[in-house]
């Protein structure tokens, strides 16, 4: 019983002793924090070295996209690729019509006063050059088209954004209908947009 009462007494003094040095030690530790404000920035920088690529891209109107989500027909596509890819606001999703020519109707769901479509292909350097030729038409009531855009030919290019523009005099519409007639691209036999958009 005495060696047994030692050993505890023994025990107790090493648990103190080791305490008193754990505590010893936490007080030691002094904390030091540096708070470092970032400069304001509002826009990425990047060196001169690497210039932004979207600097040559074709711009877009800022004001908005009344194609966006909206309601869209077309006749046969290509595997998965589509109809609505065509404005779900995702340029590495893309419409591929099966041959030509290819319709795509957009239903603005009412009337817009519109003067600009522009067609995006994905903007990744992947996709080679093509030609696509294309004609605007609209209309109020989904039936009677007038041609705003005649068929043209347009060229999409990465190093422009893979994007076009057609421009045309601003006029009502509640309907835009895109006619695609050629692709010079030797890997498809339709038509291709990543986004068609309505200003
Ligand atoms: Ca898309």
């Amino acid at each position: 019983m005495k060696r047994v009462l030692s050993l505890l007494c023994a025990g107790l003094l090493l648990l103190s002793v080791f305490s008193a040095g754990l505590s010893e030690s936490e007080d030691d530790i002094e904390t030091v924090v540096t708070v470092i404000h970032a400069p304001e920035q509002e826009h990425p920088e990047r060196p001169d070295c690497f210039p932004d690529p979207e600097d040559d891209f074709i711009p877009l109107p800022e004001t908005e996209n009344y194609a966006l989500n909206k309601p869209v027909s077309a006749g046969a596509h290509t595997d998965v690729y589509v109809s609505k890819n065509v404005n779900d606001g995702k340029t590495d999703t893309y419409w591929e019509s099966k041959g030509f020519p290819a319709e795509m109707v957009i239903d603005l769901q009412g009337a817009c006063t519109v003067s600009t479509v522009a067609v995006c292909l994905n903007p990744s350097s992947i996709w080679e050059p093509r030609t696509q030729e294309i004609a605007v038409l609209v209309s109020t009531d989904g039936e009677n088209y007038s041609e705003a855009a005649p068929a043209a030919k347009y060229d999409f290019d990465a190093a422009t954004g893979n994007r076009i523009r057609i421009d045309f005099e601003a006029t009502e519409a509640s309907f835009v209908k895109l006619v695609f007639t050629m692709n010079s691209s030797s890997r498809t036999g339709g038509a291709q947009a990543a986004e068609i958009c309505v200003y």
